[in-house]
């Protein structure tokens, strides 16, 4: 289960609840309208999605500067909406269309955006760590002070390439934050059946690597946590690791019919732990926005999907020619 509540009184604008708001609310409907496409045939092979994560992204992305970089696994598409990359190009991607951010030819686990110093999307599991060591290597190396968050799963942890990364990490101090979504289950495995210590941020002690578990479903703390890690890797002290304890309220991916959980179980952490209800919550008894503002602000976001979804549909298949574009990098003369 994730961890519990934590908010303490909260010392936050009404405009930064709003924008967590929005930017939470943005990813939950543009990934169930991924869900509607994909189900309509629209969408092809694998689609994993974000909806219950939200506020680790979002969180994080509050915490983040520009020229920060982000990397992560093949559930990325909150991650690139958090980093404000475009609802059209990432969902005409999904769809293979022309308009995408690999022009239909990558699909939901291979886009990237150089502007927004958006790495992928990796399908092959905890194959983003050691690249994300490598991001941050390249700003250490260029004498900058940006940082390098680096999502896995719960999963993906227990990958040997994660240690041999840390201790590389660790050894050259490099500006990386390691951030675990730990949502609790690997495809089909919770997380007890497959991980000894069930407190995985303590994995880096063995390499001297500062580690934090975080109330993932809190997007006020995991900004708060993230913005020392920051913090710390600005600092030129080295990699610090935040193991975000979330859950994931859709199957692993849309194929998955999700036998190795109860509904009750998916059910109660929608009714009680809610990130974007949370925030919710918070913006009306504070009194920060009326019923009304908060229907203003879903109309709008439901505007941006839909026009996404459009555009995805109406974007062109890639021609032909395409298969022989884009594999080699051209030198230029
Ligand atoms: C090296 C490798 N092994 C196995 C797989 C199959 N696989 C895909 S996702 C996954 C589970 C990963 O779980 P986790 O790291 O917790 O991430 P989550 O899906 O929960 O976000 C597995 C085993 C793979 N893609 N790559
Ligand atoms: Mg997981």
């Amino acid at each position: 289960m994730a961890a519990k509540k934590t908010t303490k009184k909260a010392n936050v604008s009404k405009e930064e609840l709003l924008s967590y708001y929005r930017d939470m609310l943005l990813i939950r409907r543009f990934e169930e309208k991924a869900g509607q496409l994909y189900g309509m045939g629209l969408i092809g092979g694998f689609c994993h999605l974000y909806i219950g994560q939200e506020a680790v992204v979002v969180g994080l992305e509050a915490a983040a500067k520009d020229g920060d970089k982000r990397i992560t696994s093949y559930r990325d598409h909150g991650h690139m909406l958090a980093c404000g990359m475009d609802p059209n190009g990432v969902m005409a991607e999904l769809t293979g269309r022309e308009g995408g951010y690999s022009k239909g030819k990558g699909g939901s686990m291979h886009m990237f955006s150089k502007e927004k110093h958006f790495y992928g999307g990796h399908g092959i599991v905890a194959a983003q760590v050691p690249l994300g060591a490598g991001l941050a290597f390249s700003d250490k190396y260029r004498g900058n002070d940006n940082v390098t968050f680096t999502y896995f799963g719960d999963g993906a942890a227990n990958q040997g390439q994660v240690y041999e990364t840390f201790n590389m990490a660790a050894l050259w101090d490099l500006p990386v934050i390691f951030v675990i979504e730990n949502n609790q289950y690997a495809m089909g495995t919770a997380m007890a059946r497959s991980t000894s210590s069930p407190d995985i941020y303590t994995r880096g002690a063995a390499f001297g690597i500062k580690g934090e578990a975080v109330d993932g479903m809190d997007v006020l703390a995991v900004k708060e946590a993230g913005e020392k890690a920051v913090a710390h890797c600005r600092a030129g002290k080295g990699p610090y690791i935040l193991e975000v304890k979330t859950y994931r309220y859709r199957g692993h991916s849309m194929s998955d019919p999700a036998k190795y959980r109860t509904r009750e179980e998916v059910q109660k952490m929608r009714e009680e732990r809610d990130c974007i209800e949370h925030v919710r919550d918070m913006l009306l008894t504070g009194k920060h926005a009326t019923d009304d503002d908060l229907k203003a602000i879903d109309k709008e976001i439901k505007g941006i999907v839909n026009e996404s979804a459009d555009f995805a549909k109406e974007s062109p298949e890639p021609d032909v020619s395409e298969l022989y574009t884009d594999i080699y990098l051209e030198a230029e003369a």
